[in-house]
């Protein structure tokens, strides 16, 4: 998978070279190429943006800065992505869509009060929001997407990390994990998970996920397949919780 970032602080996305998303760009399952957008000003003082028609606060970054930076990486292959806080929520469907389904990313960074609508228009295939908040520019938001969709690429990290954890296969939340010592601060780790009793561990898993999804985000249960023992070990717990209140 290749990703070509169009953005105005191209040194935002240094720390990326760091960890997991730097080791699979030095194996080449993943590249990430910065374009920095001002190196496309035509202009003596390097600007890229300007004031808005109509009045009112703030500055634009100017169409032709865009269209220039994104003529000098696009393909036939490519998509092109605009971050912003209009667009649909990135979820971890998507984001699995966009790991199988894509060969070339092309992100595009906003800043000031935003790009001018005409560039928008033309290019940008999709508009992707990482949640609903206002941020200073889209460069945090385009690190967010590489990262995770990253994830998803063979041999980034194993197939096991991928298929066991939150949101993946079953729609459940992550059950709790302990490492050593056995006993810490007089807090032992969960007997069943030292009996070496697979069956059992698997099971203990699996209702702690339960558990900590109906605790942590209910609405998150209503999309997920329970067995009958599963449905009625759900009734306990809400139960439980009633009786704790009275
Ligand atoms: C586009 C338009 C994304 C981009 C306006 C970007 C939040 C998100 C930006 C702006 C962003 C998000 C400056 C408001 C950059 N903020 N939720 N800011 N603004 O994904």
């Amino acid at each position: 998978m290749k990703f070509d970032v169009l953005t105005l602080f191209p040194e935002m996305f240094e720390s990326m070279k760091q960890s997991i998303i730097g080791r699979a760009i030095e194996n080449n399952l993943l590249e990430v190429n910065l374009v920095n957008m001002r190196d496309f000003s035509k202009d003596k003082h390097k600007k890229v943006d300007d004031t808005v028609y109509g009045g009112g606060a703030g500055m634009l970054i100017k169409p032709d800065i865009v269209y220039d930076s994104y003529k000098s990486v696009k393909t036939e292959k490519s998509k092109v992505i605009y971050l912003s806080p209009q667009g649909k929520i990135l979820t971890q469907k998507k984001v699995i869509d966009f790991a199988k389904n894509e060969q070339h990313i092309i992100l595009l960074c906003g800043h000031y009060e935003g790009i001018d609508q005409r560039v928008i228009d033309k290019i940008v295939d999709e508009e992707i929001s990482i949640g609903d908040y206002v941020l200073t520019g889209g460069e945090i938001p385009a690190m967010v997407f590489i990262d995770c969709v990253s994830r998803y690429l063979d041999g980034v990290i194993s197939k096991e990390s991928v298929e066991e954890e939150s949101f993946s296969e079953n729609g459940l939340l992550e059950y709790p994990q302990y490492t050593r010592p056995e006993i810490f601060e007089g807090l032992k780790v969960p007997e069943v998970l030292i009996s070496g009793h697979h069956k059992n561990i698997d099971d203990w898993r699996r209702k702690e996920s339960i558990k900590i999804t109906y605790l942590k985000r209910p609405e998150l249960l209503q999309k997920v397949k329970l067995t009958d023992s599963e449905k009625k070990y759900l009734k306990e717990l809400e139960n439980t919780i009633k009786n704790l209140s009275n």
